[in-house]
């Protein structure tokens, strides 16, 4: 293998064992696709109806319209814009199923749930405006899971989401409620991205885009209301050291990854785990059983619990040819269906567990929230079956595993903080930025994508931007990067963190009793939990007074590949962001789309988009971003 695929060590190491028991890959895969389609790369392909599909020749010889006439600005926008709908649902789904468990949990419905963070659970109230004298726990919960439902079906969809208006600085929504794109509810904003795409309908550009700015902001209600009610459910993250990456998978221990994206699953099966932990001993796991977390799952239960972390997005199928992993348990969204038959080289029980995510090949195991304990002992049950098929000749462990310290909520970022100014928790971090010791934040987002070597420009961007002193968060996949890399380490900080910086982080992990710096990235959890750097964010623009597109923060998505990672980037941009792709997104094909996302929408939001594949120089954009908004409040 002489091409470079990933740059993590451990994916390094299982890859030859892959090849040697005939399991293809991801990377496999890409390579059989190449060339890949040009038309689609700029996108400029449309396949809305059925007399095309049709394709615009991007060099201008060959057909310029499609058969009812859409030219390429609209079918590149209306392409776009379908996928951060897709985004949106997908986010979405995943906010109303944890609103509907907390709805259920207040009818006492929800077996299995509690609410294990009394606090957030009231401060959601507050911040939603829902009075709590007189009721007890139940009656508010119940009361925060329907005005938060009340936000995907509204009638009246003039009236904002309350999530919107509740948790952004207010003149950012009222910026944007001149431009006409906040969202009254969320499945009305998706749906009429699916209208006004229709054959036929909406072909103004611009009108397109803003239509999907409106979406990608449905986008962030979708996305803020799943992390606080998933707090509420199963507690707020507070710091954890625990481990990343493949080595967390153990010999002697029966093995199931948690996949997938939604807490609901995933919390249940790390209950069910510890409750038959003696079963899995009895069947010979002397270590009992091991929970280790793959993708945004893996996120979610790394900063609740501390469980380690396997590996992200890209190498999912890798987990199961260390021949060790006895179940992979999935629920939602990025989900390899390949997994099927990678698991079917080795004992591994691959177990899907929602109605709307099956994969031939698993074995499904419905999980709905009235039997959710009974389906996660089945889980387990399952896996520890499975551990006795286990076959010692075909096990390739690795050995490669990082210290990994997550669970930087913003409850607990502000904790932290506390403990060097109890009185005015945000003002050590706001002193800093105006002094420069730390120049700017930045917030890293989104996937992996095979277009680019895994890992490496997150990593690469990461160690330039330590060194020029400024701080900066993770969620999703690229959480997952920096945790499997050693970068979510105190020892990363006093290696790669300019002084200032490193002054700053120090200061304040002796001040909240770490005995040493923060971490150089702080973890903030899976890609939902993005907004939970909107809210740090917020926090420091209400206190001085200015709009988002003011602050000297910028995002960062370098190996961006979802749509959810479409419509997060969206709504960074429409929130004011500066946001760094660093693979080229399928717009190419219309220069007018391309100029109103990377300039035209500044005018109207502040932030925009800017394409940079190449690691160091985007590090360099990512800063001179900063360093212009740190020159236009005049620090
Ligand atoms: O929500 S970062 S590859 S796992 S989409 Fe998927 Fe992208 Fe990973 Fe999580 Ni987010
Ligand atoms: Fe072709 Fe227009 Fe149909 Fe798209 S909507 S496939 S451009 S005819």
């Amino acid at each position: 293998m002489n091409k470079e695929f990933s740059a993590d060590q451990a994916v390094k190491q299982m890859l030859p064992f892959a090849k040697k028991a005939g399991v293809e890959t991801v990377w496999d895969r890409f390579e059989k696709q190449q060339p890949q389609c040009g038309f689609g790369t700029l996108g400029i392909c449309c396949r809305i109806c059925w007399q095309g599909p049709c394709r615009i020749d991007p060099f201008g010889e060959g057909p310029s319209k499609g058969v009812c006439g859409a030219d390429a600005d609209t079918i590149v926008a209306r392409n776009l814009i379908r996928g951060i709908a897709g985004g949106t649902a997908a986010h979405s789904d995943h906010g109303k199923h944890i609103a509907l468990t907390l709805l259920e949990i207040s009818e006492k419905k929800a077996e299995g749930y509690q609410i294990k963070d009394e606090a957030k659970l009231r401060s959601v109230a507050d911040k939603l405006g829902l009075p709590q004298e007189g009721r007890d726990l139940y009656e508010v919960a119940g009361a925060v899971a329907e005005a938060t439902l009340e936000d995907f079906f509204r009638k009246d969809e003039s009236i904002h989401c309350s999530w919107f208006d509740k948790t952004l600085p207010k003149e950012r929504v009222e910026k944007l409620e001149k431009l006409g794109v906040v969202p009254g509810n969320i499945n009305g904003s998706i749906a009429e991205i699916m209208a006004r795409t229709h054959i036929g309908t909406d072909a103004d550009p611009v009108n397109l885009l803003l239509g999907g700015i409106k979406c990608a902001l449905a986008d962030y209600v979708g996305m803020a209301l799943a992390t606080d009610l998933s707090d509420a459910i199963f507690g707020t993250p507070t710091p954890v050291k625990t481990r990343a990456n493949l080595g967390v998978i153990k010999e002697a221990a029966v093995n199931i990854a948690v996949h997938g994206h939604n807490p609901l699953l995933s919390e249940l099966v790390c209950d069910l785990a510890a409750e038959l932990n003696e079963e899995a001993i009895k069947a010979g796991a002397k270590d009992g059983i091991n929970v280790v977390g793959v993708c945004c799952t893996g996120n979610e239960v790394m900063m609740r619990r501390g469980i380690p972390l396997a590996t992200n997005f890209l190498s999912q199928e890798l987990a199961v040819v260390t021949g060790a992993l006895d179940a992979m348990v999935v629920d939602v969204q990025c989900i390899m269906p390949s997994l099927a038959a990678v698991k079917d080289c080795f004992h591994t029980e691959l177990i899907t567990t929602m109605p709307t995510c099956k994969i031939s090949g698993a074995t499904h195991v419905e999980f709905s929230t009235e039997t959710a304990k009974e389906s996660a002992g089945k889980i387990v049950k399952l896996a520890i079956e499975a551990y006795k098929r286990r076959n010692p000749a075909k096990v390739n462990l690795s050995d490669i595993t990082q210290t990994a310290y997550a669970g930087f909520s913003t409850e607990a970022i502000v904790a932290a903080l506390s403990a060097v100014d109890p009185n005015d928790p945000l003002k050590p971090l706001l002193d800093n930025i105006v002094n420069g010791n730390i120049r700017g934040v930045v917030l890293f987002a989104g996937c992996n994508n095979p277009n680019v070597v895994q890992d490496h420009a997150f990593t690469a961007i990461a160690r330039e931007l330590a060194a020029k002193n400024v701080l900066m968060l993770a969620t999703g996949c690229g959480a997952g990067a920096f945790a499997k890399a050693g970068l979510m380490t105190p020892e990363a900080t006093e290696a790669y963190a300019g002084d200032t910086l490193k002054a700053v982080l120090t200061a304040i992990g002796e001040a909240a009793g770490l005995s040493g710096p923060l971490p150089l990235i702080l973890h903030m959890g899976s890609c939902v939990d993005n907004t939970r750097a909107v809210a740090v964010a917020t926090a420091l623009a209400n206190k001085i007074g200015v709009d988002l597109d003011k602050l000297p923060v910028a995002a960062s998505a370098p190996e961006c590949m979802s749509e959810k990672a479409m419509a997060i980037g969206t709504w960074a941009v429409s929130l004011g962001l500066p946001t760094h792709l660093g693979v080229v997104p399928q717009i190419l094909g219309s220069e007018l789309v391309t100029k109103v996302l990377t300039e035209g929408v500044k005018d109207l939001t502040g932030g925009y988009f800017f394409v940079e594949t190449e690691p160091k120089a985007a590090a360099a954009k990512l800063l001179g971003a900063i360093e212009t908004r740190r020159a236009g409040l005049g620090i």
